[in-house]
């Protein structure tokens, strides 16, 4: 039976409770899961698709109960201020919000979530990475997403979608999928509740779901604006973005409570703002914000995605280190983190705004043996052309290019093709390691 229509709260509640209790007894369970970066587009995607299906869920569901699950531990929430400026938006709380550590130890051999008792659908990414890609990987039926197609998740997926196309966001996609559902269920909420109405010109209950509808309409509205510079970035912004837009913000005007104070610009600044909040920060925090790691040829690949310079970053690391030599300490830090996580390979890739205002971005890599160093100078050739790589340089005495030991590389570089994110950076390099 499909889950009553209720708030996204509500949604996130009953969710979390029916997981508790699944894995208690047993019982089958669907997961809506977002990539292991988790950043706004991931979770936003993950709750989009879950709270609609879960309304309005296929005849042969594997569940009607779709849970939505953001990859990442429940700590990692301290370290996205834009979730929390988010969440107020959507009358929710970080609390509600479902993680990782909902889901009982996997490191057991025989785990209480067993695989045959899960179905999992993708969505902002068509590989399920880690831990929960080697136990559930053969699990995995239906995908939504923006990514390269790694040619992973089955070509036939039943009852659930198989979309993988360019957009600028990923909720864009979702809500594009969902929406016929989405209106038949406003539809039908709101002329059901009018039928109680006494003649007055709009029931109570159709407020209530209208408002409803509008928190999980920012939800996602938020996303698609983080991810395409509010539809100003014409490197980015596809036809399903502006559609999407304009689909969510007119479910957000058509509220009463929120159509005369909403702005979109207003909005769209202040979970921006959120976002690049990151001077409270620790160095390690901020690295780990936005993370993804792969293996490759039997490597390790990770790749920190940075919404500030490299120059903050070397201020960060000297101030924590309370000492004089930024290039010193900071790479000192990236190795620190690179150890951490056995990587191979390391890569930082940054974003910023020059003085004259030009979106800009850097790209640093970090060789940590020959067979990584020999990858990474093959990329340096094959790539420089389409990613617009160019010697970066800022204080003289800091050094771009260093031959640290025998078998380790590294080197900075402005990546002056801005158009391309780590969905471009990450199979190129994956390619020369391959
Ligand atoms: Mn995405």
């Amino acid at each position: 039976m499909a889950v009553p229509r209720t708030s996204l709260r509500g949604f996130l509640a009953h969710a979390k409770s029916a997981l508790r209790t699944a894995i208690h007894s047993s019982q089958k369970v669907t997961f809506v899961i977002g990539n292991e970066s988790a950043d706004l587009d991931s979770m936003t995607c993950s709750i989009l698709y879950a709270y609609i299906r879960s309304m309005s869920p296929p005849q042969n569901a594997f569940t009607p109960l779709y849970i939505p699950i953001t990859n990442i531990p429940a700590s990692g929430l301290q370290i996205r201020p834009e979730f929390l400026a988010l969440f107020r938006y959507a009358n929710t709380e970080a609390g509600h919000l479902i993680t990782l550590d909902d889901l009982p130890d996997l490191s057991v051999i025989e785990t209480k979530l067993r695989p045959e008792n899960t179905r999992w659908v993708l969505v902002d990414h068509n590989v399920l990475q880690g831990q929960l890609g080697e136990i559930y990987v053969d699990r995995v039926g239906g995908v939504i997403d923006h990514h390269a197609d790694e040619s992973k998740v089955p070509e036939e997926t039943g009852c659930e979608p198989r979309i993988i196309e360019k957009s600028g966001s990923c909720s864009s996609l979702v809500t594009n999928y969902c929406r016929q559902d989405w209106d038949s269920l406003s539809q039908s909420a709101i002329s059901s509740g009018a039928a109680h109405a006494q003649g007055d010109s709009l029931s109570d209950d159709g407020a209530v779901v209208r408002l409803w509808d509008a928190e999980v309409a920012q939800l996602g509205l938020a996303s698609i604006l983080i991810d395409t510079s509010n539809l100003q970035s014409k490197d980015k912004t596809t036809e399903h973005d502006i559609k999407a837009v304009e689909y969510l913000e007119a479910k957000i005007m058509i509220c009463p409570q929120l159509s005369t104070s909403f702005d979109r610009a207003t909005f769209y600044q202040e979970i921006d703002l959120a976002k690049k909040d990151i001077g409270g920060l620790e160095l390690q925090d901020i690295l780990r914000k936005d993370y993804k790691q792969w293996d490759e040829g039997g490597q390790k690949l990770g790749i920190s995605s940075v919404v500030k310079p490299i120059n903050f970053l070397q201020q960060k690391a000297r101030e924590e280190a309370d000492a004089q030599s930024a290039e010193h300490v900071f790479f000192a830090a990236l190795q620190r983190f690179s150890k951490d996580r056995d990587l191979d390979l390391y890569a930082v890739m940054t974003t910023s705004t020059s003085s004259e205002g030009k979106f800009q971005r850097e790209l640093l890599v970090w060789a940590f043996n020959e067979r990584a160093a020999s990858a990474v100078k093959k990329f340096a050739v094959s790539a420089k052309e389409e990613l617009g790589l160019e010697d970066w340089h800022s204080s003289p005495d800091s050094t771009d290019e260093e031959g640290t030991g025998e078998s380790q590389w590294r080197k900075v570089w402005w990546q002056r093709s801005v158009q391309h994110s780590r969905k471009r950076v990450a199979p190129l390099l994956r390619e020369a390691m391959g």
